[in-house]
């Protein structure tokens, strides 16, 4: 009985070492340092926020929490649109560092669901600024949305490798809600 005890401890303490062990792995991959968490943004005056999914004070694009992906009425999602959808303006953020830093990458996390009208960007782009007067050269990704499926969580990589302190994120979006869960901005 006790050996078995034994067996079943040294088990457990087996365990307990191995999810420490991912951890620290998992510490080790989230090395890359989160500039924009707690940062201030701006929004483009086209902006129409969702009144219940939206993001009524400017903070859920960096609090540093992606948007849950099970759930597009979950409050970690910022649900928006272009005010006029027909000529579908691009709409754009720009969150302010408050120092020049030197910006690794930008992630951005978009989400679909199709039977609410809400579907990922085709495009979005990214450019930073030291001064928000000139900007670089803008970083562009596409998508292609495919509005038949249900439900999409999709991540926008822009490599950057640039100083800056402003970083204006534009979205393209596809004449409909556009659900986004966080800008990342990574050292
Ligand atoms: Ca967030």
């Amino acid at each position: 009985m006790m050996k078995g005890n034994v067996k079943y401890l040294g088990l457990i303490l087996l365990i307990a070492v191995l999810i420490s062990g991912c951890n620290l792995f998992g510490k080790k991959e989230n090395k890359l340092i989160m500039l924009s968490v707690g940062k201030k943004y701006e929004l483009s005056s086209n902006i129409v926020k969702h009144n219940t999914y939206g993001d009524p004070n400017d903070t859920k694009l960096t609090d540093g929490i992606w948007g849950d992906k099970t759930n597009a009425s979950d409050v970690t999602w910022s649900g928006a649109m272009p005010e006029d959808r027909e000529k579908n303006d691009l709409c754009f953020y720009i969150i302010d560092l408050e120092k020049v830093e030197q910006i690794g990458s930008v992630k951005v996390q978009a989400f679909q669901q199709s039977d609410w009208g809400i579907v990922i960007p085709p495009q979005i782009t990214v450019a930073v600024s030291e001064d928000k007067s000139t900007w670089d050269e803008p970083i562009v990704v596409n998508k292609t949305p495919n509005t038949e499926l249900q439900t999409v969580e999709e991540f926008y990589d822009f490599t950057v490798g640039k100083a800056g302190r402003y970083v204006k994120v534009t979205i393209k979006p596809h004449h409909t809600w556009f659900w986004l869960g966080e800008i990342a901005v990574l050292k």
